[in-house]
Formats: C-alpha cells, sequence, structure tokens
C-alpha cells in the first residue's frame, strides 16, 4: 500500500519548504511541493515611486538580495532609457558574480554535502572520510568553507558598500567606487578564495579543471589518485558509488535569460531555450499559472506584465502559495545545469548527452559555474577604471515599462514592472525557484522538483535521503518563491 510521507520543513534550505511524496514498493509515485507562507512584496509596490524598487526587491531574499537588486536596476534602466558607463556594468557582474559564488560554496559545502555524511551511505568506501569532511557544522572542509564564504562577505563589502541589501546598485551604474587601492585589496581577496578552490576544493589548478572538457577526461582526472582526494575528486566518488548519477531527472527542458552584460551589448552567459535543440528565447512565452496556488483571478494563466496577486487561503485543490510558471506552456528547469548546457560548455554538455539530467550533472554544473566565475571575474576587476565614472545622472522620468532579467545562483530571475504616470502601477517578479519548485499548472503538469522526485526509488522510507539529496540538488529557496 502507498505510503504518504511529508517533509515539513524541508532542513538546510533558504525559507520555508513541505514535500510531500508518496511511496509504494520503496518507489515515489508521486510529489507535492508547497511554498507553505505569503509574503506579499508584489502587494507592497503598487503606488510607489519606482526607484524604490532598489530598496524594497532586495528584501525579497537574505541570500539573493543583490540579485533581486540588479534585476530591478536593469527594469528600471529599460524604462528610462537609462545609459550606465562603463564601470557600472563591471562593477554589477562583479556583484552579481561574488553572490552567485558564494551562494554555490555555500550550497555546496553548507547545505548539500551534509546529506553525504547520512549512514544510509555508511557502505561506501569512502564513508569515514566524507563524515570527517562534510559533516553539518564540524566537518573539516565545511570550516574552511566558512572561511572562504567569508572572504567573499569581504569583496560583497568593498566592491557593493554592504551585503545583503547594497544600495549601491542603480540603473545608472554604482554609488560605489574603487580606487587603486580597495582593487588591489578586491584582487588579494579573489586570489585566497581562488586558492581555497585549488588546494581544497579542486586539488589541482583552476585552469587545469577548466581544462577539462569531456566525462572521459573528468574520470581520467579522478582515476588520479592526487585529485580524487580533493573535495570534489571526494564527491565524484560517492557519485558513482551511490548511482547521485541516476536519480534527479528533471524536465530536460532548459530556459536562460543570458546574464553578465557587457558595454559592447553581448552577455557572458547566453540566453537560451533548449529542449534538446538550441532555440531563441522569447520572454512573451512566460506565463504564470495559479490553478493550485493560493490566489484568485478570473483567468489561469498570465504573462508577469499582465500578473496578478490576490491571495485567497480557502482555495479547494490549492497547495502551494509559490505560482507555477511556465515557457510556452511547458514546465523547464532554470539554473547552473541551464546556464551550462544553454553555453554549450563542454564538459557538462558531454555529462548531460552521457548521463542525462541527474543530481550529479546538477551539482557538477553548479561547481563549474563556481569556479568558471571566479576566473571570470579577475577580468572584470581588471577592466574597472578607477578614474573613469561609475555612475551616470539619475534620472526621475518613465517613459515605458520595464522588464529586468537576469540570472541569479538558482537561475532565472524576472522583474516586470508597469508604470503610469511615473509610478508603479503592478510589479511582478518571477524568481528561479518559483521555476524549479514550482506546483503543477492549470494542464496538471507537475513542476521540475514533483517531476524530478516521481519514480525516485527510497531505500528506507525512514531515512529518505534520496528524496532529500534530489530536493536539494536544485538548491531551493522557498523566501525567494513566494515572494
Ligand atoms: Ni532566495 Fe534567489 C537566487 C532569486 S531563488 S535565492 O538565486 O531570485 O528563487
Ligand atoms: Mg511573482
Amino acid at each position: 500500500m502507498a505510503k504518504l510521507i511529508a517533509i515539513d520543513p524541508f532542513n538546510r534550505i533558504e525559507g520555508d519548504l513541505r514535500i510531500e511524496i508518496e511511496v509504494d514498493a520503496n518507489k515515489v509515485i508521486s510529489a507535492r511541493s508547497s511554498g507553505i507562507m505569503f509574503r506579499g512584496f508584489e502587494r507592497i509596490m503598487p503606488g510607489r515611486a519606482p526607484m524604490d524598487a532598489l530598496v524594497i526587491t532586495p528584501r525579497i531574499c537574505g541570500i539573493c538580495s543583490g540579485s533581486h537588486g540588479v534585476a530591478a536596476s536593469k527594469a528600471l534602466a529599460q524604462a528610462q532609457g537609462a545609459e550606465m558607463p562603463e564601470n557600472g556594468f563591471h562593477m554589477k557582474n562583479f556583484i552579481l558574480g561574488t553572490e552567485v559564488v558564494m551562494s554555490h560554496l555555500s550550497h555546496f559545502y553548507l547545505l548539500f554535502a551534509p546529506d553525504l555524511a547520512n549512514p544510509l551511505y555508511k557502505k561506501q568506501s569512502v564513508y569515514e572520510t566524507v563524515k570527517q569532511r562534510f559533516t553539518a557544522m564540524s566537518g573539516t572542509s565545511v570550516m574552511l568553507a566558512l572561511k572562504a564564504r567569508q572572504s567573499t562577505l569581504e569583496l560583497m563589502g568593498l566592491v557593493g558598500g554592504k551585503w545583503p541589501n547594497s544600495l549601491a546598485i542603480h540603473p545608472t551604474g554604482t554609488t560605489s567606487t574603487m580606487n587603486l587601492s580597495s582593487l588591489t585589496r578586491a584582487i588579494g581577496i579573489l586570489n585566497e578564495f581562488r586558492d581555497f578552490l585549488e588546494k581544497r576544493f579542486l586539488g589541482c589548478t583552476l585552469s587545469e579543471w577548466l581544462d577539462i572538457d569531456s566525462l572521459d577526461k573528468l574520470l581520467k582526472w579522478h582515476s588520479n589518485s592526487v585529485y580524487c582526494e580533493s573535495d570534489l575528486g571526494l564527491f565524484l566518488t560517492m557519485c558513482l558509488e551511490a548511482g547521485l548519477d541516476r536519480i534527479g531527472k528533471g524536465p530536460n527542458r532548459y530556459m536562460s535569460y543570458g546574464a553578465y552584460d557587457l558595454p559592447d551589448g553581448s552577455t557572458w552567459l547566453p540566453e537560451g531555450y533548449y529542449d534538446g535543440r538550441s532555440r531563441p528565447f522569447d520572454q512573451a512565452l512566460i506565463k504564470e499559472h495559479i490553478g493550485v496556488s493560493f490566489f484568485r483571478d478570473a483567468v489561469e494563466a498570465r504573462h508577469p506584465l499582465e500578473g496578478v496577486t490576490s491571495p485567497l487561503v480557502e482555495k479547494k485543490g490549492a497547495y502551494s502559495w509559490t505560482k507555477a510558471p511556465r515557457y510556452n506552456g511547458k514546465t523547464v528547469e532554470v539554473g547552473p545545469l541551464a546556464r551550462m548546457i544553454i553555453a554549450d560548455e563542454p564538459l557538462l554538455t558531454d555529462m548531460i548527452h552521457q548521463l542525462d539530467s541527474s543530481v550529479m550533472t546538477r551539482m557538477f554544473a553548479r561547481l563549474r559555474e563556481m569556479c568558471k566565475l571566479t576566473k571570470e571575474m579577475s577580468g572584470w576587476l581588471e577592466r574597472i577604471n578607477p578614474n573613469e565614472p561609475f555612475y551616470g545622472a539619475p534620472s526621475s522620468r518613465f517613459a515605458a515599462n520595464g522588464i529586468g532579467l537576469i540570472e541569479a545562483a538558482r537561475g532565472s530571475l524576472g522583474h516586470w514592472m508597469k508604470i503610469s504616470s511615473n509610478l508603479i502601477d503592478n510589479y511582478q517578479v518571477v524568481t528561479p525557484s518559483a521555476w524549479n519548485m514550482s506546483p503543477r499548472d492549470e494542464n496538471g503538469q507537475p513542476g521540475p522538483v514533483e517531476q524530478a522526485l516521481t519514480g525516485a526509488s527510497v531505500a528506507d522510507t525512514n531515512n529518505p535521503v534520496e528524496v532529500n539529496l534530489i530536493i536539494r540538488s536544485f538548491d531551493p529557496c522557498m523566501s525567494c518563491s513566494v515572494h
């Protein structure tokens, strides 16, 4: 007989998540993901001056406030037709990059890896080492990662003035500036962080690691006794021995808004949609469904510019405060794996072809991105010119609506702002975790995590570690999800 298991609250994630799974003969036969609180940021915004978005929306989340700031600033810039000096691009990219790197590092060491020290994995050959390094709050690598995380916070202070909720991010650039001394300090801190990655996380240089461009080369790297003892090497051993390459298959449709705008109009990471083939991305195809979400509306699915946020606690059949965003009516996965596939990153593209989407590929994409970003960020620092402006003249005139689409740590983040008479008329936010943690849509299609859980084997229903790992591989943030 099927057994219903509710995990509520789900621990070691951002915000409050309830997961319900139905398990029959040790297999998950259905899953429900619920955002269990209403926060109402979209209700706070109407009637306010548009620039208030820079102060209010970062408060949606304690871990990705900079990302919301950058998205809001981009929406405002579009609404004003604002221009930004070159330094503004590099500063905002550096702030966003630092936040993403910090988030990926925290996710791996503080949120994800402690599950590998679960007694379920006692039989794995590296269990004792895993336990010693990754046990929550006391693992030897966890303690070093905390120190490395601290250095990313120092970087945030230097470049963004403070974190969380930097006030330096504006449509026309940043009100924080850098001089030779702060630039030198930032380069030093970034080098220290890189040192942690090379010595502890990778066991090889960043360049050696980034040169690995296929699964074959990854396995060859892993067969070297030096590398397989690094934290990443150990993680790979666990993935292969515990079968993390075979659980957590997502919808295999991926989306990225593209990110890290560059002064020449290009982006460092491309936008795109992938469903087995690369296709152009069109934001007009996004709609949010509310069929099983606690919201009232005469219309089931709307484009965010026309979005309505009207809470309805007693709604029959509803089980989540998260709306269900869909692209062209389809469930899509967002996040580092989506970004790496859409950017045609060689290692992840090969892994996805040979291994399919799984806990392992999703985690490797995130960790790959952390390393790629760390390298790229040095370049952005070098391009900052302390003798040039960081900030263009502000304006209080808003001639159009604004859409700010960026890639936050967990995936595609969009702010849609409708303006009338220089005031906000409607403000809709669609977060990465709304995409990945969404409940069913009006057509009954489960969200990506619900889908990834369905079909998973659970060895011990009293200790469903596989379920934890599948959910955590998406790095959910429910504060963002319900905003
Ligand atoms: Ni609250 Fe966030 C990121 C955003 S996830 S962490 O990354 O937006 O939905
Ligand atoms: Mg929203």
